[in-house]
């Protein structure tokens, strides 16, 4: 992927305040400290443009980055992050689904796995919602570059194992560090991009 303009657009609470240009989305979502911020900034080539943050659980909005005036980049509430009470737990969900409901433009969605971690109910609920809606997952094992082979190895057996209904080519190993992958998961989110359905 050539990046040739990326732009935030805006933050939403509201559907309402979503993007009114009908371009097809990326959703991507994962537990706060994931990586995603990071993540977004790597693949898009920027340094800054999604704030990578001190603070897990600060970002709770729905954010906006238009690429290429061809398609947007939608960065989803961080969840699941120990530091941020149930009630705020509720509201990122609630945040979610109604984007979710909302999106007849959203192509995939990229769910984001600290390697190193299991996965959590969380990341399940947000999984199931996707699976609901019948939107293709692509799931990225982040900080690879903090891992041995043989621990690399061990954990994506352990990924793999926590959603056993997932293909095994659906989930890629990533490093914002190494960039490892990086061109691998752009030609994966194109292809769902150019989708016509
Ligand atoms: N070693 C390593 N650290 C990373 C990687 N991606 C993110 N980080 C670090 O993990 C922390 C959280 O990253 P951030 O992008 O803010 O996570 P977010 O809360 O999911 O948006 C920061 O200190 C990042 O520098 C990675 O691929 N490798
Ligand atoms: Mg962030």
């Amino acid at each position: 992927m050539i990046i040739k303009t990326v732009e935030f657009t805006g933050s939403a609470v509201e559907p309402k305040q979503y993007p009114i240009d009908r371009l097809p989305e990326i959703a991507l979502c994962g537990r706060s400290n994931v990586g995603k911020s990071t993540f977004i900034n790597t693949m898009l080539n920027q340094h800054k443009i999604a704030r990578v943050s001190g603070t897990p659980g600060k970002t709770r909005l729905v954010n906006f980055f238009r690429i290429n005036n061809a398609f947007y980049f939608v960065d989803l509430p961080g969840y699941g992050y120990a530091k941020v009470s149930y009630d705020l737990m509720d509201d990122f969900k609630v945040r979610i689904e109604k984007y979710l409901e909302f999106r007849t433009v959203l192509k995939a969605a990229v769910i984001l796995l600290d390697m190193r971690r299991v996965p959590n109910e969380n990341d399940h609920l947000i999984h199931n919602y996707f699976v609901s809606k019948k939107v293709p997952v692509v799931f990225v094992l982040t900080k690879s570059d903090k891992l041995s082979n043989n621990e690399r190895a061990q954990q994506i057996q352990v990924i793999r194992k926590s959603f056993p209904d997932v293909l095994p080519e659906r989930f890629y190993v990533y490093s914002s560090v190494t960039k490892e992958n990086v061109d691998v998961i752009w030609t994966i989110l194109e292809n769902q991009i150019n989708r016509k359905s």
